[in-house]
């Protein structure tokens, strides 16, 4: 008879897991041969000591996995498996895979944050209850693979208030990130198309673009932004810009570049703008400027937004708004793709933003944001005197501070990981092969969770960073 040990204790789970555990190990280690017969339910019940509901379980969930199938009227027999090819090896789990925690940073710099402190939690999930009473029933299914229609109305209205985006609920695509709709982009514009994007510039989406299997060319940012005589010589057709707030100059493209760009675009059929308008909803001295959409007549701008700035980064809901010509390649050759955001946060969206929560949360944090980072340069200037220069700081959640030090970028990054300020540099957006020719450093500052009253603290760790004993 088989040798099965129960143990019956609270901890060691019902019996009939047991049963089946040791069954299972026996079968697969081969001590039962294919085709040996197995006890009756009965006969091992009584050997067991254990009722005949926990065999009967036990041998169910074999046959069910296919380790025992039964003959009629005659039993149990242990299915004919293959034997592994390989032999099991000792589980050794590489090193470089196991997940660090990230460090916890004293104070941060990064421009990836927004403020979460600041958010007005209470009133969301007022709003998410909301969804929830009105729209419950619409979560049992699939939703619509372009995302709710209602979050879309609300979209189209906001984004034509406030940014001069005139467009209709249909054009407008969601998703969970603007990596995903970049994605999406590759895969409805030409094949054969190539995608331009700004040098220095955004990294993930030049990954995500080259992991489309095309080329893609950075293109030089100078003073007013993409070089549009390199953007021609580039045999590019689709040009992906930051024009509100460019990533990471923190540039305003000014209109005279807007309209060369959108020239550049009429040249020739099947060229296209990617108007990345990340940041656009923070705009400090002045009113916002209008997206580069709203110059646009021939519908060559494709416009992308995002919450992850505006409201936090860990709502993951970002949309595009399509051109009618790109908008039907996507019904026909991507809509079989479905929504990658959440119908409720969508919905909950969608009350926040009907009922004009959305609106005051922008004004209440462009304020805020507004004395943070006027602090903080009153904050660095008093620090570093005239060894630093700041550049676009106008609009948006960081800037760019050049620093006139002899210690080498890498460095300050180094000492700034040693006292565990959260700090990046220009290498991040260095997109072109070429090395970038040894200068003065440049870091680029965030400040969207800077605390007012860690600013003095923050600032005199930067200046130990970049000026500090070695
Ligand atoms: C986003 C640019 C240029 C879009 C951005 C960001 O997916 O909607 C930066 C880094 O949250 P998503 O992307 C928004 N276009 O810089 C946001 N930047 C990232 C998160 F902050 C990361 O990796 O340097």
């Amino acid at each position: 008879m088989l040798s099965i040990q129960l143990t019956r204790s609270v901890n060691s789970g019902p019996l009939y897991k047991q049963i089946y555990q040791a069954l299972k190990q026996q079968i697969l280690e081969g001590i039962l041969a294919e085709h040996d017969q197995l006890p009756s339910k009965r006969e091992l019940a009584d050997h067991l000591h254990v009722s005949m509901n926990s065999v009967i379980s036990a041998y169910q969930q074999l046959i069910a996995e296919g380790y025992v199938y039964t003959k009629e009227r005659r039993g149990y027999f242990v299915e004919a498996l293959d034997a592994f090819i390989a032999a099991p090896e000792e589980e050794i789990f590489p090193e470089e895979l196991i997940e660090k925690r990230s460090p916890a940073y004293q104070f941060s710099f990064s421009h990836m944050n927004a403020d979460a402190s600041l958010f007005p939690f209470r009133a969301w999930q007022h709003c998410e209850q909301q969804a929830l009473r009105h729209y419950a029933a619409s979560l049992d299914n699939l939703e619509h693979p372009q995302g709710q229609w209602l979050l879309r109305e609300e979209i189209a209205r906001t984004i034509g208030r406030t940014r001069g985006v005139r467009c209709r609920p249909e054009q407008i695509v969601l998703g969970a990130s603007t990596q995903w709709l970049f994605d999406l982009l590759a895969m409805i514009c030409d094949k054969h198309a190539l995608f331009a994007v700004e040098h220095p510039g955004y990294q993930r989406i030049y990954q995500q673009l080259h992991a489309s299997g095309r080329p893609v060319l950075p293109i030089t940012v100078d003073y007013k932004g993409m070089s549009p005589q390199e953007l021609e010589e580039s045999g590019a057709s689709i040009a992906v810009v930051t024009p509100s707030h460019q990533m990471p100059t923190g540039l305003i493209m000014p209109v005279s570049r807007r309209i060369q760009l959108l020239n550049w675009s009429y040249k020739e059929e099947g060229r296209y703008i990617v108007e990345d308008d990340y940041d656009a909803e923070f705009k400090y001295e002045g009113d916002p400027i209008p997206a580069l959409h709203s110059l646009d007549d021939l519908k060559r701008v494709i416009y992308v937004g995002t919450f992850s700035k505006s409201l936090l980064p860990g709502l993951r809901l970002s949309y595009m708004v399509l051109p009618p010509a790109l908008l039907a390649v996507y019904k026909h050759q991507a809509s079989h793709l479905m929504q990658t955001s959440s119908s409720l946060i969508q919905l909950a969206l969608y009350v926040f933003i009907k009922s004009g929560e959305y609106q005051k949360h922008i004004k209440r944090m462009s304020k805020h944001y507004k004395t943070i980072r006027a602090e903080l340069i009153e904050s660095l200037y008093d620090t570093f005197g005239s060894s630093i220069s700041i550049t676009g700081e106008k609009a948006g959640l960081h800037f760019l501070m050049e620093i006139n030090t002899s210690r080498p970028t890498g460095a300050i990054l180094e000492k700034a990981k040693e006292y565990r300020l959260e700090l990046y540099g220009m290498d991040r957006f260095w997109l072109k092969e070429t090395a970038p020719a040894e200068g003065r450093p440049v870091i680029i500052i965030g400040f969207a969770r800077l605390r007012s009253h860690d600013i003095a603290s923050a600032v005199s760790l930067l200046y130990r960073c970049c000026f500090g004993r070695a």
